[in-house]
């Protein structure tokens, strides 16, 4: 697996599809953990959501197995590569897009942040289907090398439907135009799209809060840094009352002073 290459055509394209990444075993494990959410009964609010989609927010306060992919070893090489450490989860949800839905607007991820058309990478969104994505099923949409344009509509000759089989992941930079397409089949389409930013940005889902130290505390340590119980290195962009955040699901956290990394100020104590 050659990591380096993959970002370089991120870079590049915009867009990577991996497929097949995910064994059989772990794509059953992850759909049975999402059922209970997929009742229809938290059904899209508008053409951006998709009202005939279901879209299940703060998965990771809702089962510790979405862990699976947001801490994926593939996509954090991929991700050390494009963004600076101590990189964050921004959002993470999945959407359960039903037949009659009709095509998202184009857009960007950044956009939610307002911060699309300032130069650089700011984020990074992926995408794993848990159906196969189909020409008629709703499979994700996206326009190649869009992600450096400024000032520029997407043209539908332009567009590229991502078809995957169940289990893949296309990867993408947050500038990169896409949608989700409308789905004129008669089966639902399931997706899950953890997204990253730089540990400098605001996340879009305000993770702490959507998994809260009593339920962070349950999951491993990179997925408990990945939401915020974290601190920007160096500096200390993240702390809590003055010290690490850790420390609110780990009483006996050691952290940067142990290890003789600055701390917090360079003074306060635990951090
Ligand atoms: O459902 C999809 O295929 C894409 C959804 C999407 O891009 C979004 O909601 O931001």
């Amino acid at each position: 697996m050659d990591t380096e290459k993959y970002a370089s055509i991120i870079r590049d394209e915009g867009y990577l599809i991996l497929e097949s990444v995910l064994t059989h075993d772990e794509i059953a494990d992850i759909k049975k953990a999402l059922s209970p959410f997929l009742q229809g009964a938290l059904m899209g609010r508008n053409n951006f959501e998709g009202e005939s989609s279901e879209r299940v927010y703060a998965l990771l306060a809702k089962h510790p197995k979405f862990s699976l992919i947001i801490e994926h070893p593939t996509i954090l090489k991929i991700l050390d590569q494009l963004l600076e450490p101590d990189y964050l989860l921004s959002a993470n949800l999945a959407i359960n897009c039903h037949p009659g839905e009709t095509p998202q607007p184009f857009h960007r991820d950044n956009d939610g942040g307002m911060y699309s058309d300032i130069a650089g990478i700011h984020g990074i969104s992926t995408i794993w289907n848990f159906d196969d994505f189909t020409d008629d099923n709703g499979a994700t949409e996206i326009i190649p090398r869009s992600h450096t344009k400024r000032d520029w509509q997407p043209r539908t000759e332009d567009v590229v439907k991502v078809l995957m089989p169940t289990g893949s992941v296309l990867i993408f930079t947050g500038s990169l135009y896409h949608r989700g397409g409308a789905n004129s089949s008669d089966k639902t389409r399931l997706a899950i799209t953890p997204q990253y930013c730089q540990p400098w940005l605001r996340q879009l889902e305000n993770m702490v809060l959507s998994v809260p130290p009593e339920k962070a505390q349950s999951l491993s340590s990179r997925v408990q840094a990945l939401l915020g119980y974290s601190v920007r290195s160096p500096g200390f962009m993240g702390y809590v009352d003055g010290v690490h955040p850790k420390r609110l699901i780990d009483k006996d956290y050691q952290g940067r002073q142990a290890r003789g990394e600055p701390t917090i100020g360079g003074s306060l104590s635990g951090s």
